[in-house]
């Protein structure tokens, strides 16, 4: 197989060291085993065509593979895979200011796009805090969201057309950046969140923002969680949000330790909500505000004063997955419809509390989109197999909230392999009989990422 590698690819194209299979072979999830038998670095569409060829030849199964900062496991190769790294397809290719759109290879870091945005004056909207390792490949594929979704939507909103490599090694050209486009299927969509599953993304067509007015952050205090959502209708009457996350004190108390950041408020809550909102609307921001403390709804907020303090109290939210890292915990991405949220979330507290009352249930997210971040922190003493049995015996109970609420089992973090055998909680049988059916036509030969999202 490999000899059969070097045909396609230059010998430093190839890596089959430990090392290298260590680290391309998963994400940041860590409860898989890490066995790829290569990695591969493409640099142009034909390489990623033959190889998609050589794999269908060969039975050989590929794993494509971005910044892997997912963590749902989609990017993980367990079962001696190659790994087809999009590392050196990392450029960007051309700019059209006339219809805003970049066109770029799928390496391209989140950040460089960004950067590159605002070197013309306008802005890529898809932002989170793996921004600076996340690839835009990746991102397509696991629809990616993150903070700004309240206003900007998903990574979705944003692809205006895909250069495809199919299971058979076709190579499609998904609506080519089109603003209408109304020719049947839009095949471009199916790629969306596919995680990789039914064609390898080799060069997209990334439309850009307007560049948004300066902003301004509130960290709001509320002692009762359905009082969050009260305090966000109120904000979100006159003026249009430009996030709207939430985080508890636990999740506070976490990230302050971890990157040694003040308090926010004098007082402390058992929740706080991060407003972020454009610069004009500052007189509306006050009003807003003053009136959730009439309400009694907020203890006590901050207002940035400076871009450097916006940065600082993001840090406390955008900062708290990575601070809780070190406890391994049981994670979970779930959504429900804004109004469902405070009903679920106490379920779910009391779920947990009721079989494991000293567990730490740390909460926050993106509270304006319905989507809520669930940790349950590992106790010091327990080890990580153990810990791993409490996430098993617990998931399917969430999950029976979840379906019960006619919410979602992953929000934005995808399926993977983290959520596939609970996919069901989700998606009717009917739905999963289609999207079988549909893998089978772009991958007959079940070689792109198998054993992903689907068994
Ligand atoms: C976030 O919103 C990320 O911070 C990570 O989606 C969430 O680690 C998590 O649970
Ligand atoms: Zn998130």
């Amino acid at each position: 197989m490999i000899e059969a590698l070097h045909e396609i690819l230059s010998a430093d194209r190839v890596a089959t060291d430990d090392d290298a299979l260590q680290n391309w072979g998963r994400d940041w999830t860590r409860n898989f085993p890490v066995a790829p038998s290569a990695v591969v670095f493409p640099e142009r569409i034909e390489e990623v065509q033959a190889l998609v060829r050589l794999a269908n030849r060969e039975g050989l199964a590929l794993v494509p593979s971005g910044g892997r900062t997912g963590l749902s496991g989609a990017a993980v190769a367990s079962n001696g895979e190659v790994v087809v790294s999009f590392d050196r397809m990392n450029r960007i290719l051309d700019f059209n200011p006339a219809d805003r759109l970049v066109r770029c290879q799928p390496g391209v870091v989140t950040a460089n796009l960004q950067a590159f945005a605002e070197e013309q004056g306008l802005y890529y909207p898809v932002d989170f805090a793996s921004a600076g390792s996340s690839q835009i490949g990746g991102n397509i594929s696991t629809n990616a969201g993150g903070i700004k979704v309240i206003r900007y939507g998903m990574t979705r909103a944003w692809v205006a057309g895909l250069k495809v490599v199919t299971g058979t090694g076709e190579l499609i050209d998904c609506n080519r950046g089109l603003m209408k486009n109304a020719t049947g299927y839009d095949l471009r969509h199916l790629m969306i969140g596919a995680e990789g599953t039914l064609g390898l993304i080799v060069e997209a067509e990334m439309r850009l923002a307007e560049a948004p007015q300066p902003q301004r952050v509130m960290v709001l205090g509320v002692e009762q969680f359905p009082d969050i959502l009260k305090v966000l209708e109120r904000f979100q009457r006159h003026i249009s949000l430009s996030a709207f996350e939430f985080f508890s004190d636990l999740a506070l108390e976490k990230v302050r330790a971890h990157r040694d950041l003040r308090a926010p408020l004098a007082t402390p809550s058992r929740f706080y909500a991060l407003v972020e909102f454009d610069e004009s609307a500052l007189d509306l921001a006050t009003e807003a505000f003053e009136a959730t403390v009439e309400a009694g709804w907020v203890a006590d907020a901050v207002l940035s004063q400076s871009e450097a303090q916006a940065r600082d109290l993001w840090q406390l939210r955008e900062g708290i997955s990575e601070s809780i890292s070190g406890y391994t915990p049981y994670k979970n991405d779930l959504s429900v419809k804004v109004a469902a949220l405070p009903g679920f979330l106490q379920e779910v507290d009391a779920l947990v509390s009721e079989s494991y009352p000293d567990y730490e249930v740390c909460w926050y997210g993106h509270i304006g989109d319905g989507n809520l971040h669930l940790n349950i922190l590992r106790p010091a003493e327990m080890s990580v197999a153990a810990f791993h049995e409490f996430g098993h015996d617990i998931s399917p109970g969430i999950f029976e909230l979840v379906q019960r609420y006619d919410g979602s089992i992953s929000a934005e973090h995808g399926v993977g392999l983290v959520k596939r055998d609970f996919l069901s909680y989700s998606r009717s049988d009917a739905e999963i009989a289609l999207m079988r059916g549909i893998k089978a036509v772009f991958d007959p030969n079940n070689i792109l990422n198998p054993g992903k999202i689907l068994a």
